[in-house]
């Protein structure tokens, strides 16, 4: 089962109450106050977790609810803090406050976590509480209540290459045969209703592909399941746009590429924009390498001519898509660069520089040095 979006209640554990105790101990009648104070209440949070492949793990339970924290005890021991119920979640999901609509987190890079329910903070003791005047207060802190509120999740693919197309393309195929991801694959449309994932291999690198479901005409204006399915190429680096040559019902793939590009390009946010490699597939049937000549003639760009099925010229589309994504990352790296200013300046290193190389002869030597 793949599931994009959830919507769970969470709620933090409450602080533990602080104690009002007094000291006894044998000849000390009159011991003072000595209540410790009450343990933190534990935290939700939600964590992107590489291993998690999508949110199917938390439709089963909906309430999530950390301890709280224990209260304090006599001999200003303090109670003990509750842990943090930690919810994984795939890199990729949106978190929001389900009923204000903000963003909390945008969980992008593996590790990245935001507290949804933080528990209460505990109470404070009696022993805070003593002063030049009441030298036996009975007074103590209650903990806080923890934070609680509905929270919903979203899961928006990131890779960076998606495969976008008309159903029935190949889309799943060239995935299953380029990574080592088993998506289904069947010999009629609209097979992929959800993203999958798969890593390619290059060289000693790799880029993450994303097998898409197909569009159709009217995606953008929500036909079908459109707006559900271009949402997960929002975040795709590059697209590996992929034509059928010879389409069950007839149409003309050149059109269908047009079609395509139109979807892309009226979504919510247009996304004809990205870099795109232009393949037409099933290049060992009969007629396909003419397809990618009028292809190619009509958009004038390069079109590639791919098999999924023999292999045929799928090195040189990873290659390219390769590439592409390498030099995104580059430019993509040194504009952050650009935007953050150097943390220590190499003024340092330049000065000593500028003292090792000062020619020697400029050194004026103290008086009288030189004889
Ligand atoms: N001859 C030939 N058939 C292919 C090739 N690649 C895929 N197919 C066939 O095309 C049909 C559709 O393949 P899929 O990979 O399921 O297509 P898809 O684009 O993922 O389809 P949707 O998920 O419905 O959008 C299947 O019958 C595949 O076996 C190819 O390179 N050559
Ligand atoms: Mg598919």
């Amino acid at each position: 089962m793949f599931v994009d979006r959830v919507e769970l209640y969470v709620k933090g554990g409450d602080g533990g109450r602080g104690a009002a105790t007094f000291r006894r101990e044998k000849y000390v009648p009159k011991g003072g106050p000595d209540g410790g104070d009450g343990g933190d209440g534990g935290s939700v949070i939600v964590r992107a977790d590489p291993n998690a492949d999508n949110l199917a793990g938390l439709t089963t339970k909906k309430h999530w609810k950390a301890k709280s924290g224990e209260p304090g005890q006599g001999a200003k021991c303090a109670g003990k803090d509750a842990e943090d119920v930690v919810l994984l979640v795939p890199p990729g999901t949106i978190v929001r406050d389900r009923d204000r609509g903000n963003v909390l987190k945008d969980l992008v890079e593996p590790g990245a976590e935001v507290v949804v329910a933080k528990g209460g903070k505990g109470g404070r003791g009696n022993v805070h509480f003593k002063s030049a005047t009441n030298r036996a207060p009975r007074q103590f802190e209650p903990g806080e209540e923890g934070e609680e509120r509905w929270v919903s999740l979203e899961l928006k693919v990131i890779a960076d290459a998606g495969l976008v197309g008309f159903p029935n393309a190949g889309k799943s195929t060239l995935l299953s045969r380029l990574s080592r991801a088993t998506p289904e694959i069947a010999p009629y449309p609209f097979t992929t209703k959800h993203p999958n994932l798969g890593i390619v291999t290059v060289g000693d690198g790799g880029f993450v592909l994303a097998d898409l479901p197909g569009l159709i005409e009217g995606a953008a204006q929500g036909v079908g399941l459109g707006h559900e399915f271009l949402r997960h190429v929002e975040r795709t680096r590059v697209l590996i746009h992929l034509v059928e040559p010879f389409p069950s019902d007839g149409s003309d793939p050149v059109h269908n590429y047009h079609a395509i590009r139109k979807e892309l390009r009226n979504y919510v946010v247009p996304l004809d924009g990205r870099p795109e490699v232009v393949c037409v597939s099933k290049a060992e049937l009969t007629g396909a390498e003419e397809v990618r000549a009028k292809l190619a003639t009509d958009i004038g760009r390069e079109v590639l001519l791919i098999s999924a099925v023999t292999g045929d010229g799928l090195q040189l589309l990873v290659g390219r898509v390769a590439q592409m994504i390498g030099d995104l990352k580059r430019a993509e790296a040194e504009e952050a660069a650009r935007k953050k200013p150097t943390e220590f300046p190499t003024e340092a290193a330049v000065r000593t520089d500028d003292f090792r190389t000062a020619p020697v002869a400029n050194i004026t030597p103290p008086d009288g040095a030189t004889s």
